[in-house]
């Protein structure tokens, strides 16, 4: 019998493509030089679609693909895949929660100290002899113990929490609603939460709900020397309102895995000497990309079997 065919919208580590491969026939977008003959020629085949939470899959893809079963998400966010679509057409859609949520609240912690601590700067300083020529260098800003806000405190908002605690810092957030299972202060908003907090991380997820979430108004609210993190989207923040606020100093220090539009984000971020930058890796390390990738696939394997999605988003 034929092997289903695949559509893989974005680079996957062989550990991925080479089990992959063995069920399933895979067309690589990403490597087609010309990607419009390459659908021309393989979309009336194509059965599913394995998708990144940075790449997704629009409405004007599948409705080349009549064939088109299910899209498998490579990320827990699905923001960039077009539901609305596929719950028309009665397409599942599985993503990858849970297995990356630890690594993407350590990254939250790491751009934090990485940015209040100045390791960028630290790590210059000894390699390029300055230490040995100048002597110690300035003195940083303490992290442990500051009010952190979380705004969003889903799966991976609860794990920066968790590590706050660890951390000494009281914990306060903004949602939609209450969480009935925390004593953390609850506030409506992020512009009600930022004037409490000396740390503000957004750990939201993406998508329409939460475009421009963090808003001009909450920027302006913000205490003058906050720290501010972003692990989730750059969706969820009015960038040019963000921009504005590190350039006045208000936010003295940023850690920015996420942006507008990746990967040629707004270059003045790389003016800044006190943000720290990352090319959306949160979730990056080798263990949870190899758990992200084992979780993708067994949920297409199951849907071709025919037994239930272990993560079909609902
Ligand atoms: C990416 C992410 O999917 O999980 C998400 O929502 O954004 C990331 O984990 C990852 O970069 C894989 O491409």
């Amino acid at each position: 019998m034929d092997k289903p065919e695949l559509l893989v919208m974005g680079v996957l580590p062989d550990w991925d493509l080479e089990p992959l491969a063995e069920r399933y026939t895979l067309r690589l977008l990403y490597e087609a030089p010309d990607q419009e003959a390459f659908l021309a020629q393989h979309a009336p085949d194509i059965r599913g679609i394995v998708t990144k939470g940075e790449i997704g899959a629009s409405a004007a893809l599948m409705e080349r693909l009549p064939r088109l079963e299910i899209v498998a998400c490579y990320g827990v966010g699905i923001d960039a895949i077009d539901k609305g679509w596929c719950a028309t057409h009665g397409i599942p859609v599985t993503n990858t929660p849970d297995v990356l949520t630890e690594d993407v609240a350590d990254m939250a912690f790491a751009l934090l100290l990485g940015a209040a601590r100045e390791i960028p700067r630290a790590d210059a300083w000894v390699r390029e002899g300055t230490w040995a020529r100048e002597g110690s260098m300035p003195l940083t800003t303490r992290v442990w113990g500051k009010r952190l806000g979380i705004v969003g405190l889903g799966r991976i908002g609860r794990a920066v929490a968790r590590r706050a605690e660890g951390f000494g810092m009281p914990v306060s957030y903004s949602g939609r609603t209450r969480k009935e299972d925390v004593a953390y202060p609850w506030y409506p908003t992020p512009a009600a939460l930022a004037p409490e907090v000396d740390i503000l991380v957004c750990c939201a997820m993406g998508g329409p709900t939460t475009q421009g979430l963090i808003d001009r108004a909450a920027f302006e609210a913000l205490r003058p020397g906050t720290i501010f993190v972003n692990v989730s989207r750059g969706s969820c923040c009015d960038e040019p309102a963000l921009l504005e606020t590190i350039r006045a100093g208000r936010i003295a220090f940023a850690g920015l895995d996420v942006f507008w539009n990746e990967p040629a984000i707004d270059p003045e971020f790389a003016t800044f000497p006190n943000v720290v930058l990352a090319p959306h890796a949160a979730s990056g390390t080798v263990e949870t990309r190899k758990a992200m990738g084992q979780l993708m696939r067994d949920n297409v394997d199951a849907h071709f079997a025919g037994r239930p999605l272990l993560t079909e988003v609902r």
